[in-house]
């Protein structure tokens, strides 16, 4: 990073200012995350040009290039284009062809007029140079495509601004937003979304439809914060369960930053309508995609290339990565991506809010879950679970002990006698391995009671689902 200083008035020494300016400049950059990522990227190095001129000509400069007649304090003028600490234009045409060494390539102008400058820390009882460390953070936000045009961007500006000059880090930008994982059912989207928070968060299944709501992981890291969510598998809804679910995915999809279209590795190699459908709510919203294609472990390498041939002609997508969810290949690969895409701004979760998930809900997933995988045809589909007591013992003697009473629902009384099996043998499976999953999830001992009862067409009835927590009047990212 070179800060250079040109110095073309007489009525002020400058050879003190350096360092202030410097400081003020490489401090703003490096709260900017993007510019570092630009510099690596095309192996150049960013310059910025800093004049002090005199009174005059900062007037007549304001004149020319913003048509105000009167002198001002700092103007800007940026060489590339950015909007709020993103580059918005290719940049590679600019950079000079087979540079020796690094590159040095200008961010842009600064022009100062020290009297002005002084005559303002006057006015806010600054010294001279801490109200010039605040006009060169300013305009060096400026240059990197931050403005105060219109209300909403000046408190952006102005609280980013604060934030520099205090050196305080609680408010530090960085590329921050939500990752929507969308697809049809079954792809992987739960298990990449687990494999991401280290935990099962969302429970998964070979089954389609296993997930029903929308499940929140923040992943965490020095540069940056995602909220990944996991949404219920795009599908023909055929109950008013199914429709909401579809809603729910729907919401996610169009308020997402940056979308993740999920597929299988071994599809035919064409863009059926569920993924068109997808891919047509991102192009109206403008939404950056990433493709990535799951379990490529089952399939060989070459098999691949179709699909991606097919997909990437249908759309422009941002990039295409080949992944397994179950062992994280690609992964890393997928978030460095994903991290190029999100908007620079203060991080949204604090720590402690990684997931909306709780101990509860996921007892109660990990019931319908053993439903799932120990029922056949449409009985696994028509079953919810309410948690109807959850009490930890206080005092335990070392391990924690949790009790929890559950019921399973199901839609039809003929499903009544397949979840109780002969002589209730299904029921107490079910009951074993849900007891064992549970146990380990909350690290105690667990004693799980289970009830069976019915409730015909519940996934139908608005007044049953939003019971149960599954309605779709009130879908909000969580
Ligand atoms: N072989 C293989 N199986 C996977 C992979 N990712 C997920 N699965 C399996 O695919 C099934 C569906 O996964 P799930 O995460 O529930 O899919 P979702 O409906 O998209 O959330 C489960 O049985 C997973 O174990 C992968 O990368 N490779
Ligand atoms: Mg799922």
């Amino acid at each position: 990073m070179q800060i250079t200083i040109h110095n073309k008035q007489r009525k002020y020494d400058t050879a003190h200012l350096q360092t202030t300016v410097e400081e003020a400049v490489k401090r703003t950059l490096a709260y900017l995350p993007e510019v570092e990522q630009v510099m690596s990227e095309y192996e150049i190095d960013f310059s910025v040009e800093v004049s002090f001129i005199s009174k005059d000509s900062i007037r007549t400069l304001n004149r020319e290039h913003r048509g105000i007649d009167r002198s001002t304090d700092i103007l800007s003028f940026p060489a590339f284009e950015w909007k709020e600490g993103r580059l918005a234009e290719d940049i590679f045409p600019w950079l000079p062809s087979d540079p020796e060494g690094t590159a040095s390539v200008s961010l842009g102008d600064l022009l100062l007029c020290l009297e002005i400058v002084d005559k303002q820390a006057e006015d806010f009882a600054n010294t001279l140079e801490e109200e010039l460390f605040f006009l060169v953070v300013h305009g060096v936000l400026h240059l990197l495509g931050y403005d105060h045009e219109l209300p909403a961007d000046e408190a952006k500006m102005k609280a980013l601004q604060e934030s520099i000059v205090s050196g305080d880090s609680a408010g530090r930008m960085l590329p921050c937003g939500y990752v929507v994982l969308a697809g049809r059912p079954n792809v992987g989207k739960s298990t990449l979304l687990n494999y991401l928070s280290g935990m099962t968060l969302a429970i998964t299944s070979p089954k389609p439809q296993t997930t029903r709501d929308l499940i929140r992981s923040v992943y965490n890291d020095a540069s940056c914060q995602i909220a990944f969510l996991d949404t219920p598998g795009f599908h023909k809804a055929k109950t008013s369960l199914g429709r909401a679910m579809l809603k729910s995915a729907r919401v996610a999809i169009r308020q997402a930053d940056v979308l993740l279209l999920m597929i299988e590795a071994s599809f035919k190699p064409f863009v059926a309508d569920l993924e068109k459908e997808i891919l047509e709510m991102a192009a109206e919203d403008d939404t950056a995609v990433i493709l990535l294609i799951n379990k490529s472990d089952i399939v060989v390498k070459e098999n691949i290339l179709p699909l991606i041939a097919a997909f990437s002609q249908a759309y422009p997508f941002k990039a295409i990565i080949p992944i397994t969810a179950t062992t994280g290949d690609g992964v890393e690969e997928m978030l460095e991506e994903v991290k190029q895409h999100l908007p620079i701004q203060e991080a949204i979760f604090p720590e402690g809010e990684e997931t909306n998930v709780t101990e509860r809900k996921l007892a109660e997933e990990m019931i319908r879950r053993e439903v799932l995988l120990q029922t056949q045809k449409e009985v696994p589909f028509g079953v919810a679970v309410v948690i109807d007591e959850f009490t930890e013992e206080s005092n335990p003697p070392e391990t924690r002990r949790v009790f929890i009473a559950a019921t399973i629902l199901c839609d039809k009384a003929s499903h009544k006698g397949i979840l109780l099996g002969r002589q209730g043998q299904k029921i107490k499976s079910i009951g074993t391995d849900a007891r064992a999953a549970i146990s380990e999830m909350l690290e105690a001992k667990v004693h799980l009671e289970l009830f069976v009862k019915v409730r015909q067409n519940w996934m139908n009835r608005p007044q049953d689902l939003a019971e149960l927590g599954l309605d779709s009047k009130t879908v909000e990212l969580p």
